[in-house]
């Protein structure tokens, strides 16, 4: 079996081309993560989503543990066995979900209480117990337990959560072990303040991981707060260690971070925004619920290699989404994330060739120029 690792194959400024290997396959960096949260990436099969390119997904601990559970899952054999995919999987370690889906939540030294949003039932979730749990799912990729505070926060929280995630990382560390062909992330918290940032860069840093996540961002801030976040920590991360900003983002987020050494994405928007009839094109952003649809027999894109880009008439596509279809989720969803892998290949070919900083340039003023 493969070990866990990353090679670095070109950098073009702070964008960097690489790959990382896994046990269970290889993944090309920079790299889109399409969201399995609760074991399917909403709308689509996953035949669908390897072929619009993605080489691994992500699955959710929070989600899970909760239903099917993941005793059943580890019996019903893992969660590649369960839901079909034998790529990697990365999972999440519960604490963000916790705090965003939770109505009841409590941290503590030990780890995190809460009451589930499927059944009210309280459960406790300690670093220890997310890795076991990552473990039992047979996640490829497993982060530590955090805590993310959303801003605005004053400087006290924000300190003490970073300073609790770090502490937590060590134990997640410990529990984790050596495992072949998987690695766990810490993941950098800290907010908008540069000090702490830097600091809990360094302390993970120190710990020798495997790689590292930047998490705590896009939650509230303005994408520059993320981008200067984002200017503080990549150059304090160890090169050869695979880097991976946590829930973002839109197209532009995506272009903005690859410039200043982000490896690895996941986001919940291609498929959510394609579910309210958004969808992304090389030209800009589409609502097909507008009326201007209503009659416009060109498809969203047909340069892109996808039947739901190059097939279906907008005015179809309007048509399904007004009347609330399926079909019409689906549809956009699958275009959205053929989208969204598109761009990120279009990135690596880019800094291959060295020329990442026109690449952007271009694809933003596409953007801009709004001829949809
Ligand atoms: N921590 C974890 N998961 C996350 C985040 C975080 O800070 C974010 C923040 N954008 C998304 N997902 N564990």
């Amino acid at each position: 079996m493969a070990e866990f690792g990353f090679t670095l194959h070109a950098t073009d400024g702070g964008a960097r081309r690489g790959t990382v290997t896994t046990g269970r396959g290889d993944i090309a960096t920079p790299a889109f993560m399409p969201v399995g949260t609760a074991g399917t990436v909403k709308g689509l099969y996953l035949d669908q989503v390897k072929g619009a390119g993605a080489d691994i997904i992500l699955g959710n601990t929070y989600h899970l543990m909760l239903r099917p559970g993941a005793e059943r899952i580890d019996r019903l054999g893992g969660l590649h066995g369960f839901i079909g995919w034998d790529g990697p999987i990365l999972t999440d370690s519960g604490g963000f979900q916790v705090m965003s889906l939770s109505a009841l939540r409590q941290m503590s030294e030990k780890g995190v209480t809460f009451k589930s949003h499927v059944d009210g039932a309280i459960h406790e979730m300690s670093p220890e117990r997310s890795i076991e749990i990552q473990g039992l799912l047979g996640s490829d990729i497993q982060m530590q337990l955090d805590e993310c505070v959303a801003l605005p926060t004053d400087a006290e929280t924000m300190k003490a959560a970073m300073e609790l995630s770090l502490r937590w990382a060590e134990r997640c560390r410990v529990a984790f072990g050596e495992q072949p062909g998987k690695a766990m992330f810490g993941i950098v918290q800290g907010g908008d303040d540069e000090k702490l940032r830097v600091q809990s860069a360094e302390a993970l840093k120190a710990m020798d991981l495997k790689g590292y996540s930047i998490g705590g961002l896009a939650v509230g801030e303005p994408q520059e707060v993320m981008l200067a976040m984002l200017d503080v920590v990549c150059p304090i991360l160890p090169a050869h260690k695979p880097r991976y900003l946590m829930g973002v983002g839109t197209p532009q987020d995506l272009l903005r971070s690859v410039a200043r050494g982000v490896d690895m994405f996941d986001c919940v928007m291609p498929t959510r925004s394609g579910r309210h009839g958004l969808a992304f094109t090389r030209r800009g952003r589409v609502n097909l619920k507008n009326a201007r649809h209503a009659e416009d027999h060109r498809p969203l894109d047909d340069e892109m290699n996808c039947p739901a880009s190059r097939t279906y008439s907008r005015a179809y596509l309007h048509h399904l989404i007004r009347s609330g279809e399926m079909l019409g989720m689906m549809l956009l969803s699958w275009h959205n994330t053929y989208y969204y892998q598109w761009l990120m290949a279009e990135m690596r070919r880019a800094i291959e060739q060295r020329r990442f900083a026109d690449f952007s340039a271009e694809t933003e003023a596409m953007w801009e120029a709004g001829d949809i």
